[in-house]
């Protein structure tokens, strides 16, 4: 350890983590005169789009939706290639945001932060480091990234596997050869949906161990017009004004009519319009009621399935990919050619709810049934979503309760706003639980909340006020609206890890609000306008005494 490193540096906020969010949080506070510092384990900007670069990583919301909106410079200087970029253009795209705001200067890459605790006696963070950097900060601010914590379930053997073995969330930077080797992959959800068909075109074999089948529609990708793109730059204030008052911060919006009150041809002429148009809210926009009715959503489920009939020839195979959950219950998928990838010879789908993977063998993997010899094997089972990140830290608020302990249960997992969560004083979540962060184009939500606590700290700066806590009543009326709501809908019905249920001793608890973007929005601001209702302030009292 340097001996620099043994002094105690204070910042008026540490942000955790260079993503989307950290980003803009730093820009922000710094424009505002505050010192920032955002710790990144990782080597460069990027969160999730520098650790997930899997082989057919992209976006599934559109590029052009897909970007900061605060700056009109940023917006007219960045062009996207393509309708839904890939992962390279999107961490390109952060790379050029992080250069032209010139961030990097209060970066600190290839350091994790391992500990925070809040000081009751001086109101300010204590802040750990790998690294060793002893530091504390009026405000800790959590841009954590919601799928930022990999999952790889502990499978027997797998520490004797001979090959390769990857995760799609924590894809190397080195390139990855598929050639002639045989491949498996373990999990059919968006990721593995969108690595299977480009794995299957180079692996002399492709095995996948599918779990739960998946609905999946076009996403029906083509690069952009010139024409369009200008259009859109003439627009974007109307554009940009929809997607903050939308359902899932993209500017569009469900039509209004139910399915269950349409004949049988203008559902199927509706769905297949949308199977055409391609995207990711498209088929679950056609009616109103898609996510809410058991019934009306079974339409949809039914067109997808008779759909992935009509692609899949080998009628056996095209069984084993049949969905059944609810649609949209856990976030819809698009693709490139995944059902057609079940087409070629070289690929083989495995049902392992039936015939469960037993154990990893030094040269494969061995299910109930069968075993595989393999040269590769590729973890896409997801991530230990929202509350998992948290947990890498030991978070401890007042009376050194840790973070870990408050939330355990599903039932205790309680926020105000997803912002904060009473007895961490001068804490912020930045898309954190019962905020619509997963449920909505990620960056529409960022930039609400980083702007929303840029407001509040320069609130508390105005009043001279140096401490906030939640008051533990608006906590409880918050955590419970955000249960009224998901329970008018099919959300909970289904086992996905928005209810935690993909992680073994996860509680099961809805881990996002579901009312849309465009309410919660307007709630956030409603509690501004009041004073910041529900939270309690302190005056700043006390001299700084390190
Ligand atoms: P997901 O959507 O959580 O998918 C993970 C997949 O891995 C899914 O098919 C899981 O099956 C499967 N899985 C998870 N654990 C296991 C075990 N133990 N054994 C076998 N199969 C398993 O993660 P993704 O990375 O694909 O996508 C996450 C989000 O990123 C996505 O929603 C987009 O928003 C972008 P299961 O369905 O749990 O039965």
């Amino acid at each position: 350890m340097t001996e620099s490193q043994l002094e105690v540096q204070h910042f008026d906020a540490v942000v955790v983590g260079a993503g989307f969010s950290g980003l803009y949080m730093l820009y922000k506070l710094r424009e505002l005169g505050y010192s920032v510092r955002v710790y990144e384990a990782a080597e460069d900007v990027g969160g999730t789009w520098y650790h997930n670069r899997y082989p057919g990583a992209r976006c599934d919301i559109e590029s052009i939706y897909y970007n900061y909106t605060f700056s009109e410079e940023l917006l007219n200087e960045w062009t996207w290639s393509q309708r839904f970029a890939e992962q390279p253009e999107i961490l390109d795209y952060i790379n050029f945001v992080a250069n032209r705001l010139d961030l990097r200067r209060d970066i600190q890459f290839k350091t994790r932060i391992t500990a925070a605790r809040y000081n009751e006696n001086y109101h300010f963070w204590e802040i750990d480091t790998d690294t060793g950097n002893l530091l504390t900060a009026s405000y800790f601010i959590t841009a954590l990234g919601c799928l930022s914590a990999s999952n790889t379930p502990n499978i027997k053997g797998m520490d004797c596997f001979k090959g390769e073995m990857y995760h799609t969330g924590k894809w190397p930077h080195e390139e990855v050869r598929f050639k002639g080797k045989r491949v498996g992959v373990i999990g059919t959800g968006s990721s593995g949906i969108q690595a299977i068909p480009i794995i299957a075109k180079e692996a002399s074999s492709l095995t996948v161990f599918q779990r739960t089948p998946q609905y999946s529609t076009p996403a029906q990708n083509h690069a952009y017009d010139p024409e369009y793109i200008r259009q859109i730059r003439n627009n974007y204030s109307e554009i940009k004004k929809a997607m903050s008052e939308s359902r899932h911060g993209v500017p569009s919006f469900p039509r209004e009519e139910l399915a269950i009150e349409v004949s049988p041809d203008v559902r199927k002429q509706a769905y297949e319009k949308a199977w055409q148009e391609g995207g990711l809210f498209t088929l679950l926009y056609q009616f109103s009621d898609l996510g809410f009715g058991e019934n009306a959503n079974e339409t949809a489920q039914d067109f997808i399935r008779s759909k992935i009939r009509e692609i899949v020839q080998d009628p056996e195979v095209a069984d084993k990919l049949m969905p059944s959950f609810f649609y949209g219950t856990k976030r819809p998928i698009i693709d490139t050619n995944y059902f057609e990838t079940y087409n070629r010879e070289n690929v083989t789908l495995v049902d392992i709810k039936n015939t469960p993977i037993m154990e990893i063998t030094p040269t494969g993997l061995k299910t109930e049934e069968t075993e595989f010899e393999l040269d590769m094997i590729v973890f896409a089972t997801g991530f230990d979503a929202i509350t998992g990140p948290f947990f890498k830290m030991d978070i401890r608020g007042k009376g050194g309760v840790p973070l870990k302990e408050k939330w355990a249960g599903g039932a205790n997992l309680k926020t105000y706003l997803g912002l904060a969560t009473a007895g961490f004083p001068n804490m912020f979540m930045i898309t954190g639980p019962q905020s619509p962060s997963v449920l909505s184009n990620m960056i529409v939500s960022i930039e609400q909340h980083v702007e929303w606590i840029a407001d509040f700290l320069e609130y508390l700066r105005k009043n001279n006020h140096d401490e906030f806590d939640v008051a533990p009543p608006a906590e409880e009326a918050w955590s419970e609206q955000c249960r009224e709501i998901t329970e008018m809908t099919l959300l909970p019905k289904t086992d996905s890890w928005y209810m935690g249920a993909n992680i073994e001793g996860k509680p099961r608890g809805f881990l996002a609000f579901a009312g849309g973007v465009g309410l919660y929005r307007q709630i956030c601001n409603d509690v501004a306008a009041k004073g910041y209702e529900g939270f309690i302030t302190l005056p700043a009292s006390r001299a700084m005494n390190l």
